[in-house]
């Protein structure tokens, strides 16, 4: 077994409870990691099937597909030993995919057997709302346990799923969440613990949850506070875009519609880890790194993305989202690299979502002339490999106005805001490399031609309104929620809280995202979050 890392000086005698982790290589376990060694234990990771055998605690944090998921721990042999150290009695953590394990069989992968240790099978949610299920919702506590200890009910936690459990036997329900329909969350049975949440993305009270379970903590706790209805939170998201300024020091800058240079100079408006560490105390709900110069062709070893990912997973317990040069491609030395190699190595870093700008338009473009889907696109790729909800396509479009509907063959739409010889429509032109180079190719067809293709949700950015504190552009939200069923992100132009509320009241977008006024301490984001409170459904700052 290979131990990680271990904290503390042990006496002799002392018993170390070593926490095991089930690592199938699919996505991001070092939030998981991380959480743990923040609590001050020892994580080994499993390296053979004795391994899972021989623990004491397991941790299983499931990323990605069922089927890929199954066919990994079918292809290691862990999938007896799995069942063995569950029937143990052994105390047992499922995060996720690992939760759905447990389960007879999913509609994910139709044909594959789960462990079915609990008899029912995994459902994809079939519902009016954005699919996948993503942001912070609460739970609805249905039994006592001891992973409750300090939590006093009404804490909301991060989800990330498109498949829920139907668990035959309702008593195994530890708690259920409300989205749409009620489902299951988490379930509790003897030892065995499983959350369809992520604790290790859960900020504080996710750590509180980790805490209490590997600490071996037997006390059973009912909180104070056991709601009858959960609610989804609108999410407010802090972005960075990072490039190198021109001493070679990466910083955070902020462009005026997309052009980052004042005087000549890249605006220098911090350092990524630390600005990040400082959004995650003020309650952002998530962080956005953007890679603004990800077109340029780097070593992938070279990328100093992942260096920032990993420095902040180490303290930031709130999903991290990546993007910037997540294509195919071929380095200065003639290295090449897929997508899907470029997306992992973020992944190992520390990130949880991985966002596709440039190479999006490309493969719409594509697509869209022959009809036929490859299933060789970035988006096709990683979304198979780490599941749709991994997947954001970050869209840069600009406005182009014109004088009626039918005069271009793009999706356009009546505007209130008219154009520079009075025109009263526009439609929204996808950009790429920055907005550096314009396509014929609109924002509204690349969104939902993205979903068909695999994406999990939208980043909308807004050339016009970029870094203008005008607000959200209202009319392009509308016009792509309107054509897709995952879930959106508005981006570009907040410049107070009221934009915030203005946007979560006029469009159904799922998120806001703002960099401007936040680097610059114009509002911190736990004022966004007092002006939302009471108007709109938010996250409690911690
Ligand atoms: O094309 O896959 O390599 O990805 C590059 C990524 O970098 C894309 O997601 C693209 O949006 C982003 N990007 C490229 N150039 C710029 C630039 O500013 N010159 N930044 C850029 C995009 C937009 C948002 C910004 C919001 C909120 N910046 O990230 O944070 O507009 O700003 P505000 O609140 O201050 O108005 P690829």
């Amino acid at each position: 077994m290979f131990r990680h890392f271990l904290h503390g000086i042990y006496a002799a005698g002392d018993t170390i409870d070593m926490i095991t982790l089930l690592d199938y290589g699919a996505g991001n376990v070092r939030s998981v990691i991380n959480a743990i060694e923040k609590l001050g234990e020892g994580v080994s990771i499993v390296q053979t099937s004795g391994d899972i055998l021989a623990a004491e605690k397991l941790v299983f944090p499931g990323v990605g597909s069922f089927g890929n998921m199954i066919r990994i721990l079918h292809q290691k042999g862990y999938m007896a030993p799995l069942s063995d150290y569950l029937n143990s009695g052994r105390p047992f953590l499922g995060i996720c995919l690992g939760m759905q394990a447990l389960f007879e069989k999913s509609e994910e992968a139709p044909g594959l057997k789960g462990l079915g240790i609990l008899k029912g099978c995994v459902r994809r949610f079939n519902i009016k709302r954005s699919v996948p299920h993503i942001g912070w919702n609460g739970v609805n506590i249905k039994q006592a346990s001891p992973i409750f200890t300090g939590l006093n009910g009404n804490e909301k936690f991060y989800f990330v799923h498109s498949y829920y459990v139907d668990a035959a036997d309702p008593s195994v329900a530890l708690t259920t969440t409300d989205y749409e329909i009620e489902f299951v969350s988490s379930v509790q049975t003897g030892n065995i613990i499983a959350t369809q949440f992520h604790p290790e993305k859960s900020g504080t009270s996710g750590l509180r949850l980790f805490e209490n379970f590997v600490s071996g903590n037997r006390e059973t706790t009912l909180p104070a506070s056991i709601s009858t209805e959960t609610t989804l939170a609108k999410r407010i998201i802090a972005c960075l875009d990072v490039r190198s300024n021109d001493q070679g020091d990466l910083v955070v800058t902020k462009g005026d519609q997309y052009d980052v240079r004042e005087d000549g100079n890249v605006r220098n408006l911090g350092k990524p880890v630390e600005l990040a560490g400082r959004y995650y105390e003020e309650g952002a709900d998530e962080i956005t790194f953007l890679n603004i110069t990800g077109f340029r062709d780097f070593p992938l070893e070279d990328m100093p993305m992942l260096h920032v990912l990993r420095e902040t997973s180490k303290t930031v317990f709130v999903p991290l989202t990546i993007g910037g040069g997540i294509r195919d491609y071929t380095d200065k030395n003639g290295k090449t690299y897929t997508a899907l190699e470029v997306a992992a190595e973020y992944f190992r870093s520390g990130a949880d979502k991985i966002s596709i700008g440039s190479d999006a338009v490309l493969i719409v473009e594509a697509y869209l002339k022959t009809g036929q889907k490859t299933g060789k696109s970035a988006i096709e790729k990683i979304s198979e490999v780490y599941g749709n909800q991994a997947v954001v396509i970050s869209i840069d479009p600009r406005r182009v106005y014109v004088r009626s509907p039918d005069q271009v063959s793009h999706t356009v739409v009546p505007t209130d805001i008219p154009g520079p010889k009075g025109e009263t429509y526009c439609w929204f032109q996808c950009t790429i490399k920055g907005g550096r180079e314009g396509r014929d190719l609109d924002a509204v067809t690349l969104a939902r031609t993205c979903e068909e293709l695999g994406a999990g949700e939208i980043l909308l950015n807004c050339i016009d309104r970029d870094g203008t504190n005008a607000g959200f552009d209202i009319e392009l939200i509308n016009a792509v929620k309107q054509a897709v069923s995952i879930p959106v992100i508005a981006s570009s132009g907040a410049g107070s809280a009221a934009h915030f509320l203005e946007v979560f009241e006029k469009t159904g977008a799922e998120a806001a995202l703002a960099a401007g006024i936040f680097h610059r301490k114009e509002v911190p984001i736990s004022n966004v979050k007092a002006y939302l409170n009471g108007n709109v459904e938010i996250r409690p700052t911690p």
